[in-house]
C-alpha cells in the first residue's frame, strides 16, 4: 500500500472496544510451513461501548473454519481481518487458521530462527497468529497448548501439563495479546531459582541454543539482582511460579517483556569474558532489568492504546537507569545517558521525525519505538520525581500500583496519582508529553550588592505539525561556587514556569561562579555565553560530577569548532584541563575516560547547524583527528605510565570497577598507538584474555590505519561466534577512513557470512556506516547510494528493521545543496518503489516532508 493510501490513526479517535475477552484458549500444531492455530475465545459485550460491531484483526492468515457457540459461521474477510454477525450477548468464538512461520522473515508474529519457533507480538504481531481484537485494552487470561516433537515448548504463565509431543501453559494474569509468547526448539537451559520476599519459590531459566551454555551465567545473576532490587526499591514482587528468558538470534529489537517468557535478541543476553565486552555486560544487565521491570510497569499495568507507549517505556527506562546507577556508578550512568539522549533523542527532536513523547497520530506504530518515547519519556519521569521529591514519588508509585493493577491506562491516569498524592496541579507539566522539540533555555546573570540574579528564558522550536508552543515547567538545578572553588550555594532547584523568569541569591560575599543545570536536571539545550576560563574552573572545582564532565565537554566542543571553523590551533586551556583530569588519581577511571572522549562527529555537525552554519563532514573528521593528535602530544609523557598503571591484569570480572579501568586504558591505548607505531596495542591484542581488551587493541590499531594482520587473525579465531563476528563486521566500517567507508561496507556485504535476514548482522554493517558520519556523508554520495540499495533489498524481507534504518537520513537538511540533492534522490528512489512497506513508506515520507 502506498503511503498516501495508508490510513492515519489518531489519539483523539480512541473508542473503547465493543467486545471484551473473558478467556482465551489456543492450540498450536507446529509445522514450519503449515502451523495450525486453533483459538477458542469467550467474548462478552463491553458495557462501556455502544457499538456492537464485531471486528477481529488478522493479517496473512488462512482461515480454515470459524464457529460461534459451536455453529459454523462464514465471516467476511477483509485486508486487515474479519467481521461477522454475532449474538448480542456473550458467546464463544472458535477459529482454525494456518500460518507459515518458516517464511516469516519480518520477525513479527510466529517465525522461525535457526530451527526454533519464536514469537514477537508487540506491537501488532498477534494478528499474524490468529484473528483477535489485537489492542492493548483487551486483556484476558490465556491457556496455551503446544503440540510439537521439539523438546522444549514454552509459553506464558505457569506450566500445567506436559508429555510426549505437547505442553500446556496457563497464564492467570489478564494480559493484552501483545504480551503473548511461544517458543519451541532444541534448547538448553541454565536453571536457577529465586524466593520472593513473601516466600514464593520461582523457577528461573535462561534458554539458549546448544553451544551457548557458557554464556548464560551473567544473565541469570542480572535477573536475580533485578528481582531483588524491584522488591527493595519499588516493593514489587514476581507473581508466577516460573520466569523464562530465551535467546533468539534473529530479532528486530533488544528484547521483549512477554509475561513470564521474556524473549531476547541473543546479543542482549549471551555473554562471557571472551565473547562480550564490558559495554555488552552493562547493556545486558540493563536490558534484563528493563524487561523484568516491565512485569509491573507494562504487564500488570499496561497501556490503553499505543499512543500511551511512554507510559510503560518511559517509566521502565527510568527504572532500569535507577537500577544501573545503583549497581554501578551513578555519575557515569548519568553522563552516558545524557550522551545517548543528545546523540539520538535531540537529533530526532530537531529534525523531520520529531514527535511528542505521547504522539498524537501514526500510520505504523512500530515506527514510534523511538528515543523520544523511551529516553525523553524517562527524562520526563526524572523531572517529575525531582519536582515532587523522592518521598512523594514513592507514594505516588504505590498509589499507581494499587489503583491501576490489572488495568490498561493512560498518561492522564499516571499524572493523576501524582496530583492526588501531592495536591500539585500538573496541567502545565503535561505539556512535556504533548509538545515535541527540545526546549532552549537562555541563561544570563547579574551581580549587584551581594545579590546574584539568574535570568532564564525558555523557547521551544516549531516541529512538524506543531507551532506556537507554550512554556513548560523546567526543573533547573543550580549550585554556586565562590572564586576559590568553594561551594557557597548547594544544589537548589529553580522551577522555571514562565517564558522568562529571574531568581535571586542574596547575601553572597563575592560574585559566584554558577554551575547550572546540575545533573542535567531537564532535557534542554542550555545556552549560556561563557568563556573557557569558567569552564576550566568548573572542570577543576565543581562538586556536581555531571557538570564537571559537562564543563570539559563544552571546552572540547568550543576548541574543536574553533579548529574546524577558524583554523585555530588546539586550545591549550582545554588540553591542560584534560591533562589535569586524566592524571588525577583521586578521580574514578571511568569518569576520566569519559572526559578524554571527544564530542562525536554528529554532535559537532549539530552544533554547526544550530548556529546557522553548514557542517562539512570531512572538515569535522579532520578536526577530531587533529585534536586527537594534540591530545597524544600533550599527554605524551603520561600515556605510557598511565596505561601501565591502570591496565587490568587480574582475572576478568565484568565489574564497574574493572570496566572503568579498561575503558580508560583502551582510550589511552588509541592515543599511545599514534606515538609508538602500534607496539602497545599489538601487545594488548596478543595478551588479551577478554574481548574488551582484544577489541580495544584492534580498534586502536584500526583507528590509526594499522591492524590488518590482527583483523584477519580475529576473524579466524571467532568465525564460529556470530556475536563476536558482528563486531568484526562493525569495527571495520566504523573505523574506515571517510573515502573508504562505503567500499568497505560494500565488500563486507559480499561475504557468505553476511545475511540480511539477520538484523544484527545487517546493523553491524549499515548501522556502523550511518554512524561513520564522514564516510556516510562522503562527497562522492557512495554512502547514500549503498545504504539506499540495501534498504530497498531489505524492505520486502524485514520492513521494521528497514524503517528504523531510514533514520540514517533524518539529518539531511543540515548539509549543503549537493549532499541534500543526492540524499533526496535516494529517498525518492525508495519512496517510489512499488509495494514498499507501510513502515518504510511512513518513515521516508516523514523524512522528505
Ligand atoms: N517492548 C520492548 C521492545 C520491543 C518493542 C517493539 C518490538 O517490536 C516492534 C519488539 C520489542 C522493550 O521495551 O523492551
Ligand atoms: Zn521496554
Amino acid at each position: 500500500m502506498a503511503d498516501a493510501e495508508t490510513p492515519t490513526i489518531y489519539l483523539r479517535d480512541y473508542t473503547p472496544p465493543a467486545w471484551l475477552v473473558e478467556e482465551v484458549q489456543l492450540t498450536f500444531r507446529l509445522a514450519p510451513e503449515t502451523t495450525r492455530v486453533l483459538s477458542r475465545i469467550r467474548f462478552t459485550p463491553n458495557p462501556e461501548a455502544t457499538d456492537r460491531t464485531f471486528v477481529l484483526d488478522g493479517e496473512g492468515l488462512t482461515l480454515i473454519s470459524a464457529r460461534i457457540d459451536g455453529t459454523e459461521v462464514d465471516p467476511t474477510l477483509t485486508e486487515a481481518g474479519l467481521t461477522c454477525d454475532v449474538p448480542d450477548t456473550a458467546f464463544v468464538w472458535e477459529a482454525e487458521v494456518e500460518i507459515a512461520p518458516a517464511s516469516n522473515t519480518a520477525l513479527e508474529g510466529l517465525y522461525m530462527s535457526n530451527g526454533m519457533y519464536s514469537t514477537q507480538c508487540e506491537a501488532q504481531g498477534f494478528r499474524k497468529i490468529t484473528y483477535y481484537p489485537d489492542r492493548p485494552d483487551v486483556m484476558a487470561p490465556f491457556s496455551v497448548r503446544i503440540e510439537s516433537d521439539l523438546p522444549v515448548l514454552l509459553s506464558n504463565g505457569n506450566r500445567v501439563a506436559s508429555g510426549e509431543g505437547f505442553a500446556e501453559w496457563h497464564d492467570p494474569w489478564p494480559k493484552p495479546a501483545y504480551l503473548f509468547a511461544l517458543v519451541a526448539g532444541e534448547l538448553v537451559n541454565l536453571p536457577g531459582s529465586f524466593t520472593t520476599r513473601s516466600g514464593r519459590e520461582v523457577e528461573l531459566n535462561v534458554w539458549v541454543r546448544p553451544g551457548d551454555e557458557d554464556k548464560c551465567d551473567f544473565a541469570m545473576e542480572a535477573l536475580k539482582k533485578s528481582m531483588t532490587w524491584d522488591e527493595k526499591v519499588y516493593g514489587r514482587e514476581y507473581d508466577l511460579d516460573i520466569f523464562n528468558i530465551v535467546a533468539v538470534d534473529d530479532f528486530n529489537m533488544g528484547a521483549m517483556e512477554n509475561k513470564g517468557l521474556n524473549i531476547f535478541n541473543s546479543s542482549a543476553v549471551l555473554a562471557n569474558a571472551r565473547t562480550a565486552t564490558d559495554a555488552n555486560f552493562e547493556r545486558i544487565e540493563a536490558i534484563i532489568a528493563h524487561e523484568y521491570f516491565h512485569n509491573w510497569t507494562g504487564n500488570r499495568i499496561t497501556c490503553r492504546d499505543w499512543f500511551q507507549l511512554c507510559l510503560k517505556e518511559g517509566l521502565t527506562v527510568f527504572r532500569d537507569a535507577q537500577f544501573t546507577a545503583d549497581m554501578r556508578s551513578e555519575p557515569v550512568k548519568r553522563i552516558s545517558d545524557v550522551l545517548d539522549l543528545r546523540g539520538r533523542q535531540f537529533r530526532e527532536d530537531g529534525g523531520p521525525l520529531a514527535h511528542p513523547v505521547r504522539p498524537e497520530s501514526f500510520k505504523e506504530i512500530n515506527n514510534f519505538y523511538t528515543a523520544t518515547v523511551y529516553e525523553k519519556g524517562a527524562e520526563v519521569i526524572g523531572m517529575l520525581k525531582r519536582l515532587v521529591g523522592d518521598e512523594a514519588y514513592a507514594k505516588a508509585l504505590d498509589l499507581y500500583f494499587d489503583r491501576h493493577d490489572g488495568q490498561a491506562c493512560t498518561i492522564e491516569d499516571w499524572l493523576r496519582v501524582f496530583e492526588d498524592t501531592t495536591g500539585r496541579d500538573l496541567t502545565q507539566f503535561k505539556r512535556w508529553y504533548s509538545q515535541a522539540g527540545t526546549p532552549r533555555v537562555v541563561m544570563t546573570d547579574d551581580w549587584a550588592d551581594g545579590t546574584y540574579t539568574v535570568t532564564l528564558k525558555q523557547s521551544l522550536p516549531d516541529t512538524p505539525g506543531q507551532t506556537g508552543k507554550q512554556p513548560q515547567v523546567i526543573p533547573f538545578a543550580i549550585g554556586l561556587l565562590d572564586p576559590s572553588g568553594q561551594e557557597v550555594v548547594p544544589t537548589t532547584l529553580l522551577e522555571l514556569t514562565e517564558t522568562e523568569q529571574s531568581f535571586t541569591f542574596a547575601g553572597l560575599a563575592d560574585r559566584p561562579i554558577p554551575s547550572p543545570l546540575r545533573g542535567f536536571s531537564a532535557p534542554v539545550v542550555l545556552d549560556r555565553q561563557t568563556d573557557a576560563e569558567e569552564r576550566a574552573f568548573l572542570l577543576a572545582h565543581d562538586t556536581d560530577p555531571f557538570n564537571k564532565w559537562e564543563a570539559g565537554r563544552q571546552l572540547a566542543k568550543t576548541a574543536l569548532i574553533d579548529m574546524i571553523d577558524g583554523g585555530q590551533a588546539p586550545d591549550d586551556r582545554y588540553l591542560d584541563a584534560v591533562r589535569r583530569v586524566v592524571t588525577d588519581e583521586s578521580l574514578d577511571p571511568a569518569f576520566r575516560s569519559l572526559c578524554l572522549g571527544l564530542p562525536s562527529e554528529d554532535d559537532l555537525a549539530q552544533s554547526f547547524a544550530d548556529s546557522g552554519r553548514t557542517p562539512d563532514p570531512q572538515a569535522i573528521w579532520d578536526g577530531r583527528e587533529a585534536m586527537r593528535g594534540a591530545l597524544a602530544e600533550v599527554l605524551s609523557g603520561d600515556l605510557g605510565p598511565l596505561y601501565r598503571a591502570h591496565l587490568v591484569t587480574e582475572p576478568y570480572a565484568p565489574s564497574a570497577e574493572q570496566a572503568g579501568k579498561r575503558s580508560l586504558t583502551n582510550i589511552l591505548l588509541s592515543l599511545l598507538t599514534r606515538r609508538d607505531g602500534g607496539a602497545a596495542a599489538q601487545g594488548q591484542f596478543a595478551d588479551a584474555d577478554n574481548l574488551t581488551q582484544q577489541i580495544g587493541a584492534l580498534s586502536a590499531l584500526l583507528t590509526n590505519g594499522l591492524g590488518s594482520l590482527e583483523l584477519a587473525s580475529f576473524a579466524e579465531q571467532w568465525s564460529h561466534e556470530r556475536l563476536v563476528m558482528d563486531k568484526w563486521f562493525m569495527i571495520q566500517v566504523a573505523h574506515a577512513r571517510p573515502a573508504d567507508a562505503a567500499r568497505v561496507a560494500d565488500a563486507l556485504t559480499q561475504r557468505p557470512d553476511f545475511a540480511m535476514t539477520n538484523p544484527n548482522r545487517f546493523r553491524s554493517v549499515f548501522g556502523a556506516l550511518a554512524m561513520n558520519q564522514a564516510g556516510f556523508h562522503h562527497a562522492s554520495g557512495d554512502g547514500y547510494r549503498l545504504m539506499a540499495d540495501w534498504l530497498i533489498r531489505l524492505d520486502p524481507v524485514n520492513p521494521q528493521t528497514t524503517a528504523r534504518m531510514c533514520s540514517a537520513f533524518q539529518t539531511w537538511r543540515r548539509y549543503d545543496a549537493d549532499r541534500q540533492g543526492m540524499i533526496r534522490e535516494q529517498l525518492e528512489r525508495i519512496a517510489a518503489l512499488p509495494g514498499l512497506s507501510r513502515d518504510t513508506a511512513e518513515m521516508v515520507g516523514r523524512i522528505l516532508e
